[in-house]
């Protein structure tokens, strides 16, 4: 049996959802009812650290709380694994029924024909050499290729060394990118940075609120007020505005809906044109948010995002429901883009830094089913 078949169930106790505490008294961020926080409010609204500590690496991020990502992620690992694991084990030996079951079970995990294939073929080939003789040493092969094409792809997200570091986020309505950018928000005031929102999807003034909400819960400043109607200038205003305030990331939302999708790429070129102009470099980085409950649709909205703006790397959500999970190696495999972080929840400790072994293994492991 392999090391992580054989791995006990971990009977830690789920952590508490992150409470959301009531702002303090003093803090006036922008509320539906209110406008753009003014210099002075902000400043009492975001306590700098003495020492700013540095964003913890991925792999020990991911470590941490261990026990919760394998919780979260108990519905994917079902329908992933009910299909592969149980699959492969239960045979005895490894003929060609069993793998063309093996393809069929990929492609509806959401992997993908040409991922699949390409799985495969390598499948094919160690058991043709006889590096692979049973189906326990398939299954561990599969999941070695897996980590793999995910490995080959990740990279660190680039360093926080500009004042703001410009983030924009996008993606289609519905993909969880104004949840994300709470929970990024979060994820960066934990290690001690100074942030900002951006309310630049402009499109309904719910979003706006939404984002304020946001803005609340982590207690940091949120420019841009319901009723204004140009982005661009509400993000050229928050470049401004987090200078001025020694902000260290500033994040930026941005529409997921347009009249038309042509509509939407033009908003999108001209946000990002116009960041750069607030701040030479601007933004940093295009963080493309993907919903991966929507399987394969996910793979041509990263390639239309891409082509518009140059993604730097993706979030992949709602990995705590009923997706598969499969559809991470073909987005790794088929667009070459690094996945940064995956979205567990609705929380706002519901984001984890992504880490390719964590996740096969989580992914792949039946007695946490
Ligand atoms: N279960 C789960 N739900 C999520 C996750 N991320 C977002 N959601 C939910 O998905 C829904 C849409 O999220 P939003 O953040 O509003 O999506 P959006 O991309 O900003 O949508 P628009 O503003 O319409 O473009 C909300 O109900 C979120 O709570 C996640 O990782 N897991
Ligand atoms: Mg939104």
């Amino acid at each position: 049996m392999f090391g992580f078949l054989r791995r006990k169930k971990n009977t830690e106790p789920v952590a508490e959802p992150v409470r959301q505490e009531q702002a303090p008294e003093e803090h006036t961020l922008a509320t539906p009812e209110s406008s753009t926080p003014t210099e002075e409010t902000a400043a009492t609204t975001v306590s700098p650290p003495s020492e700013p500590a540095e964003i913890a690496p991925v792999e020990a991020m991911a470590d941490k709380p261990k026990s919760r990502f394998w919780q979260q992620l108990t519905r994917s690992r079902s329908s992933f694994t009910e299909g592969l694991a149980d699959l492969v084990l239960g045979k005895k030996q490894i003929d060609d029924e069993l793998i063309e079951e093996l393809e069929m079970r990929l492609v509806l995990a959401d992997v993908g024909q040409t991922t699949t294939q390409a799985l495969i073929d390598e499948l094919q080939q160690a058991v043709s050499r006889k590096i692979v003789n049973d189906p326990e040493a398939l299954f561990e092969k599969l999941s070695q290729l897996m980590v793999d094409r995910l490995q080959r792809v990740h990279q660190p997200r680039p360093p926080l060394n500009e004042h703001p570091h410009v983030i924009v986020v996008c993606g289609i309505n519905g993909a969880g990118k104004t949840t994300t950018i709470g929970k990024l928000a979060f994820h960066f005031k934990q290690s001690g940075r100074k942030v900002m929102l951006a309310a630049g999807d402009t499109f309904r003034a719910a979003a706006v609120e939404q984002l304020i909400t946001w803005g609340e819960r982590n207690q940091i400043p949120v420019i841009g007020e319901p009723g204004r109607q140009d982005a661009a200038s509400v993000l050229f205003d928050a470049v401004q505005s987090a200078r001025a305030r020694g902000t260290d990331v500033l994040i930026a939302d941005t529409a997921g809906r347009l009249h038309t999708q042509g509509g939407l790429m033009d908003e999108l070129k001209k946000l990002v044109r116009v960041l750069g102009k607030a701040q030479p470099d601007a933004p940093h980085e295009i963080l493309l948010v993907l919903d991966a409950s929507i399987g394969q649709n996910a793979l041509s909205q990263a390639r239309l995002f891409h082509q518009a703006v140059g993604v730097t790397g993706l979030i992949v959500t709602k990995l705590d429901g009923t997706a598969k999970g499969g559809i991470l190696f073909a987005i790794a495999d088929e667009l070459g883009l690094p996945i940064h972080f995956v979205g567990v929840g609705e929380q706002l400790a519901d984001l984890r830094p992504f880490e390719p072994q964590q996740f096969v293994d989580a992914l792949l492991d039946r007695e946490a089913i």
